[in-house]
This record gives structure tokens, C-alpha cells and sequence, in this order.
């Protein structure tokens, strides 16, 4: 009897990319802009997101969904500072979000009054970045704590990013951390990506990281051709709508 052998992972991946353009779709319909925030574990996505969602209360309407392994603590740190929907997706164990995740989540999400959609994806530096889920911009938390060259032992998840935010720079003093050579190792993956230092912790250089969130919020909500234009941010993106297949390890 033949052999009939089915790729099941490109399948599943076609799937994803599918969804993920529906996801897109329905944001863009809405003006809705949205960011996927990756990271390795504890690299400070929730605390991040915290300080965002407290600082720009009343200006930015921000929807988050937050992906867990297999609790909704950061759902629950989310939604104490915003009055704006916090949507938990426990993944059981799977170590990334998909769009089908996505999709379902904005069902519960008002978009009519959604500035921006943020994405905190599972905490992992790796399948994440091989699963588009219909994001307009990546940004790839990148702690002091971590490493100089994290951008070298996992490429695909800077390669495919727009932005690094370097967190837990109130560190430094304490840590063999060189960011020179970080932003160089970084910037040896992916020439385009553009930096932001913060300490979520202290507020050092949080300034800079929300005049970001709110241009991305407001430029993205502006007309389709400019909204395509910009949606990204300030400069080209390396690969807009990332393909998940083209993105696999
Ligand atoms: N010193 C310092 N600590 C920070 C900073 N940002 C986050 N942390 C701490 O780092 C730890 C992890 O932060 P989280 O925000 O939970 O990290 P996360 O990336 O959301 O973690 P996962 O969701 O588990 O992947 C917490 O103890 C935070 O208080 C920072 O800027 N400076
Ligand atoms: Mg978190």
C-alpha cells in the first residue's frame, strides 16, 4: 500500500497564517494597531505593560491580550490598572500564542473603542517569533540580566523584530552587561531594529518608550494609505506581515 505523507506542521502553519491575516483584517477595519510583545521569561513584559497602561490612562484606549503557560497572573497585574478589557488566554503548556488565540480573544474586545491592541505573548525566546498572529509591529523585550548575546543564540526572534527594548537598565551598575556590543550583536541580526533602554522599575527611559505607544496608537488610527505607511513605525519594517511559514526554525 503507498505512503502518503502529510506535512503537518506546514499545515498547521498555513492555518495560522490564514487566521492571522483574518485577525488583520478585522484590527484594520477598526484602525486598531497592534503590538506583540515577546521575550524570554521575567524579562519585564507585565511590568512594562503595567507602567504603559498606567501612564497613558485616559489618552490611549489599549486592549491587551496576555498569553500564560497556566496561570492569568498577569492578567489579573494588567487589569488592575486599566478599566480597558485585559483578555487572559492560558495556553496549557503550548509555548507561544496563535492567531486562532487572537481571533477568538477580540470577540470579547470592543474595537470600536480601541486605540490599540497589545499582545503579551507567553514568555519565551524562541516559538514565538515562528507564529505571526497578525500584529502590525513585534517588539522583543531584551533585559540586562540576559546577556550580551541573546540576539546571536536566537537570531529568528531579533531577525524577525522592529523593536528592542532593552529593560532593566537600573541593573547596569551591578552587571557585566555591555550595551554597545548588545546593540551591535543585535544590530548584526537585523540592521533595522530600533532601541528603546527603559527601567520599568525606576521610569528611566519610559518617556521615550511611551511618545512610541502613543505615535504608534495615533498614526496607525489614520487614514487606510498612511495607515499602511506607518503602521509599523518610524522606520521600514523588515518584514511586514511576517509569514509564519517562512518564519519556521
Ligand atoms: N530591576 C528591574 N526589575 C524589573 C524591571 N522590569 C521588570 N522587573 C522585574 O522582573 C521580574 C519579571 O517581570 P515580569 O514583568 O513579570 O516579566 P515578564 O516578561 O512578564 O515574565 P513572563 O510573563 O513570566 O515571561 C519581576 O520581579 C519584575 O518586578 C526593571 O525595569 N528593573
Ligand atoms: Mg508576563
Amino acid at each position: 500500500m503507498p505512503v502518503r505523507t502529510i506535512d503537518v506542521r506546514e499545515r498547521v502553519m498555513e492555518m495560522n497564517d490564514r487566521l492571522a491575516a483574518e485577525v488583520r483584517r478585522r484590527l484594520r477595519a477598526h484602525g486598531v494597531p497592534a503590538l506583540n510583545l515577546m521575550s524570554s521569561p521575567g524579562s519585564g513584559k507585565t511590568l512594562l505593560l503595567e507602567r504603559t497602561l498606567a501612564a497613558l490612562a485616559g489618552d490611549v484606549r489599549i486592549a491587551v491580550v496576555v498569553g500564560d503557560l497556566q496561570t492569568d497572573n498577569d492578567a489579573a497585574r494588567l487589569a488592575r490598572h486599566t478599566d480597558d478589557l485585559v483578555q487572559a488566554v492560558v495556553t496549557g503548556g503550548a509555548c507561544h500564542l496563535d492567531a486562532r488565540q487572537i481571533l477568538a480573544a477580540l470577540d470579547a474586545i470592543d474595537l470600536a473603542r480601541t486605540d490599540l491592541l497589545v499582545i503579551e505573548n507567553v514568555g519565551n525566546l524562541v516559538c514565538p517569533a515562528s507564529w505571526d498572529l497578525g500584529e502590525d509591529a513585534r517588539v522583543v523585550l531584551f533585559a540586562t540580566t540576559e546577556g550580551e548575546d541573546k540576539p546571536s543564540k536566537y537570531p529568528k526572534m531579533f531577525r524577525l523584530a522592529h523593536y528592542v527594548v532593552m529593560s532593566k537598565i537600573d541593573l547596569l551598575p551591578y552587571l557585566p552587561f555591555d550595551v554597545e556590543r548588545a546593540v551591535a550583536l543585535a544590530r548584526g541580526v537585523n540592521p533595522a531594529l530600533e532601541f528603546f533602554r527603559t527601567s520599568a522599575l525606576t521610569g528611566e527611559g519610559m518617556d521615550a518608550w511611551l511618545d512610541f505607544v502613543r505615535g504608534f496608537a495615533r498614526r496607525a488610527a489614520a487614514p487606510a494609505g498612511a495607515r499602511e505607511r506607518v503602521a509599523a513605525g518610524p522606520s521600514p519594517a523588515p518584514e511586514v506581515g511576517i509569514s509564519a511559514r517562512s518564519a519556521t526554525p
